[in-house]
């Protein structure tokens, strides 16, 4: 007999549009109220007070130390709570009969069956030995990881690549999809990665600073979260900017397609610029920049390299004999020629400060922005000043505001303790990469023993059987739904662990209840990068129905294979937290002196005093020889001996423009799919978490759907009006939204943000999202031969009004369970 699990929610739920848990079903019999307590926790959304009563999170409210919490801890008892949670280990109907010989075009049917904690890690367990003995360790990838919940204890990702890891090897991956363009072009260019650096603290910001230019970088939205807990310092900062706009004292310019949250809160200049054209504008402003002499030839003397190779493509010199004039550039980015010399003239006026966002390199050549960025900043002359140079990273975590110096507490270890403890030693990959570029595992699914250049060497695509994820959410954040599901049907096994029904774990055949963060004891640095303490995130309700932490589930699978000793070595919860935070004191020694741990438990914070301002790239400007940079020659590379000597055709010497697959306003595609989707980081969720939280999803859904942004012009374009339900496609996929018409938006620009739930109508390739995820549509490309990232911006749809009965939201409340 089938029973659907949606179905039967829909009958115990109060509130036929409440989609969560009913506290009929949770309260014990024995609640009373005035067993009521509150207790601190932390999440990535920052520090918060809960209430407690009837072993029931009540209402969750800000911490006292942050003085600009984000609206996203309104989400937190929606999230606990949803109808999505996962209760039981549950197995995939087909593959449970089949196992491995299980038609893979039922994948994602959502059938599935209830079995026992025994049951499901016993079959983890037997597939692991399976791949390993039947294949190899190239046959199994678990290395995809992501936005695990916070707590150093028990960051599941690394949990679950150690018990797999005490197991046998496995393929890993490198890079990650934030900034996997940045990340691997700016060693060449700057010599580290930048964009996880500490930058520029800000009161040396407004102290120094003329103008500030924000580039496809909007902080106000972007800040509400943290990697770990967040302080919301870098909030206060923009407050504070807001207030030297308005008094006039600091300019600043946001170029970005659309007006941002950050322009809207600051009352900013906005700066348009097409989409994916920002090269030809940074060219365009070098080329005023040289041509008027308004560049630092005293710096680009001293602390570069290369500028007399890319000068000749610059002035028109070069193989393509194009001047990378303003009046060249005007008609593919749509700024006036003379506005743009006006930009480059300002910038040299006084002390400019580039601030990056991360979106810009996430698109096809998502490498050439960057670089291009760091060659106007070494033009401009104020690399390694106060208030002036470039940043890749104000945007995350409050990045920027000054530092403790203060160390954290470590993380439980993501290896075994030693490669002689993992139960299968075979490390023969038979020629298969054991790393890859962290967005090409799907082409390792399709084009398995397939050769694919990266960052100058060449990585052969494992022949992968057997998938497992923990605190990530592939089918959310991969590119390309519909080649996902081709891909998926090469898979014998997927396991996933999570607290939540993710579309990923209805792709999966083995899925395990983790409990959320709230449901466990842990320890976290306050404040990611600026270390203003250490805090006690205590429990606050038991682990929900069947679930357990990930350390419980994958210590008992480790006692399957004779290695739990080894995974926990021998300690409990509260030892690991115990272990952690004397870490940490030891570390911090008598600079930072930090009470024994019950003393800390007990108050449940522990407060780092001081703030070091700090400005990036100050010693290599004092001192480039005794300070160089980590590029091959010290100096900031304009030209790269090294990547040209990798001979790419889509990343070469210098940056250079290139042409997108898919480009909106008169761009490639746009004659039939005329409007670029950005699929921008959302501001009221975290990627796809919170998003099963009905009282947040309340708060922006438009017809129970995930909206999408467009103007007013394309809304009469396509005959639509805001609230209606719209059909979003283009040849890769489609899905139902919701319209919202905003003046934010320019014509030929709309958005739909990431981490919207992926709601198929069916397993079947091409079936319509009921819900609205953007990776429904987007490319599955690499940025280049370089970098390999993610391309999701570069993507072209159209839209039509929907019309026809609206299909049902297929994304929440879990799958149907077969009995
Ligand atoms: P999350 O939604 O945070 O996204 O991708 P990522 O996979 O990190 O997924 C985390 C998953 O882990 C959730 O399902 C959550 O329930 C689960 N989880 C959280 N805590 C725990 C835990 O303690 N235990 C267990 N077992 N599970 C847990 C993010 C990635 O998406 C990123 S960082 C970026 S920058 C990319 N951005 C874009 C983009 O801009 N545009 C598009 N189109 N796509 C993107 N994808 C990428
Ligand atoms: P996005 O919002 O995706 O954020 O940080 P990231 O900077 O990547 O993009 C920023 C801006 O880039 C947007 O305003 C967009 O319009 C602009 N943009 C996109 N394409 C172009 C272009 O071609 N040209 C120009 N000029 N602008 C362009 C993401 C960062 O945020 C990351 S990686 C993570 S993992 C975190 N995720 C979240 C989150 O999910 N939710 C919130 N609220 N906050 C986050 N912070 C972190
Ligand atoms: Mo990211």
């Amino acid at each position: 007999m089938a029973i659907s699990r949606r179905g039967f929610l829909k009958g115990v739920l109060c509130g036929g549009a409440v989609a969560m848990i009913g506290p009929s079903l949770l309260v014990p019999a024995s609640a009373d109220a005035a067993d009521e307590i509150w207790k601190v926790s932390g999440s990535h959304w920052g520090a918060f007070r809960a209430r407690i009563a009837g072993g029931m999170v009540m209402e969750v409210k800000p911490y006292d130390l942050d003085q600009n919490p984000t609206q996203m801890l309104e989400g937190i008892k929606g999230l606990i709570y949803s109808s999505s949670r996962i209760r039981y280990p549950m197995v995939r109907y087909e593959w449970l009969k089949n196992r491995d010989k299980a038609n893979p075009a039922t994948r994602g049917d959502n059938r599935f069956i209830r079995v026992t904690w025994d049951r499901a890690l016993d079959l983890f367990y037997q597939e692991l030995e399976r791949i390993q003995t039947q294949y190899g360790p190239w046959a199994l990838h678990a290395g995809q990881n992501g936005w695990r919940q916070t707590g150093q204890m028990h960051s599941c990702n690394n949990h679950m690549q150690r018990a797999v890891g005490l197991h046998g090897y496995y393929v890993r991956k490198v890079g990650d999809y934030s900034t996997g363009a940045g990340q691997v072009i700016l060693p060449y260019v700057l010599g580290s990665t930048e964009v996880y650096a500490q930058g520029t603290s800000w009161p040396l910001i407004f102290e120094n600073s003329d103008l500030i230019v924000l580039w496809a970088n909007d902080p106000a939205k972007n800040l509400q979260v943290g990697w770990n807990c967040e302080t919301h310092e870098g909030q206060g900062y923009l407050l504070q900017l807001r207030d030297k706009v308005a008094d006039g004292s600091i300019k600043v310019i946001s170029i970005d397609p659309v007006k941002t949250k950050t322009q809207n809160l600051l009352n900013c200049e906005h700066q348009y610029v097409n989409p994916q054209t920002d090269v030809a504008l940074m060219l365009a402003i070098a080329h005023t920049l040289y041509r008027e002499q308004r560049y630092d030839p005293t710096f680009i003397e001293t602390y570069t390299l290369g500028f007399n190779e890319f000068l000749p493509y610059l002035m028109g010199e070069g193989e393509d004999k194009t001047e990378k004039s303003p009046e060249w550039a005007a008609p593919i980015c749509g700024i006036d020629a003379e506005q743009i010399k006006g930009l480059a003239r300002r910038m040299a006026e006084g002390r400019t400060q580039f601030m990056f966002g991360w979106g810009v390199q996430r698109q096809q050549h998502g490498e050439q922005p960057y670089w291009m960025g760091a060659v106007l900043a070494a033009m401009l002359g104020q690399i390694g000043l106060p208030g002036g140079g470039i940043s890749y990273g104000h945007h995350y975590s409050s990045i920027g505001a000054p530092g403790s110096g203060a160390s954290a507490p470590g993380a439980f270890p993501l290896n075994p303790d030693s490669d002689d403890e993992r139960i299968h030693k075979n490390k023969d990959f038979k020629g298969y990469s054991s790393t890859i570029p962290v967005a090409r595992w799907v082409d390792a699914l399709l084009e398995p023993g397939k050769k694919v250049p990266f960052n100058g060497s060449t990585v052969t695509l494992p022949d992968i059987k057997m998938m497992v994820f923990s605190g990530c959410n592939p089918w959310h954040h991969q590119q390309d739904r519909n080649r996902m599901k081709r891909a998926f049907h090469t898979l014998e096994t997927v396991v996933s662990i999570d607290y939540t029904w993710s579309a990923t774990c209805r792709f999966s055949d083995i899925v395990l209840p983790a409990c959320t963060q709230f449901e466990r004891n842990d320890i976290d640095v306050y404040g990611s990068y600026s270390v203003r303490g250490v805090l006690a995130m205590k429990k606050l309700v038991d682990p929900l129905f069947q679930s357990r932490s990930d350390f419980h589930i994958m210590a008992d699978l480790c006692r399957r294979f004779g290695r739990h000793k080894q995974y926990t070595r021998g300690m409990g919860e509260m030892a690991w937290v115990e272990s952690l935070y004397e870490e940490c004191r030891k570390a911090n020694g008598e600079k930072f002196p930090m009470p024994p741990f019950a003393q800390f438990w007990e108050e449940g914070y522990v407060a780092f005093e001081g703030a070091n301002p700090f400005v990036r790239h100050a010693d290599f400007r004092e001192d480039p020889e005794i300070n160089p940079l980590g590029t091959p020659s010290g100096f900031i590379e304009i030209f790269s001996r090294k990547i040209a000597s990798y001979q790419y055709d889509n990343c070469k010497g210098h940056p250079i423009w290139m042409e997108k697959a898919e480009r909106s306003h008169g761009g490639p595609g746009s004659e039939k799919y005329p409007l670029w989707l950005q699929s921008c980081h959302p501001d009221m969720r975290l990627h796809s978490q919170m998003c099963e939280s009905a009282p947040m999803r309340d708060k922006y859904a438009v017809q129970g759907r995930e909206p999408v942004y467009l103007s007013a012009e394309d809304a009469r374009r396509f005959g639509i009006k805001d609230g209606d339900l719209v059909r979003v496609f283009n040849d890769r996929g489609q899905l139902l939204a919701g319209a919202v018409i905003s003046d934010n938006f320019p014509p030929g620009v709309v958005r739909i943000q990431e981490g919207a739930w992926y709601g198929p109508e069916g397993a079947e390739v091409g079936s319509l999202d009921t819900y609205g995820d953007p990776n429904t549509l987007s490319m599955d490309i690499g940025t280049s031969k370089l970098a390999q990232a993610t391309s999701a911006n570069t993507c072209l749809v159209s839209i039509e009004k929907f019309t026809g009965k609206p299909p049902e939201v297929t994304a929440f409340g879990g799958p149907d369970e077969v009995m």
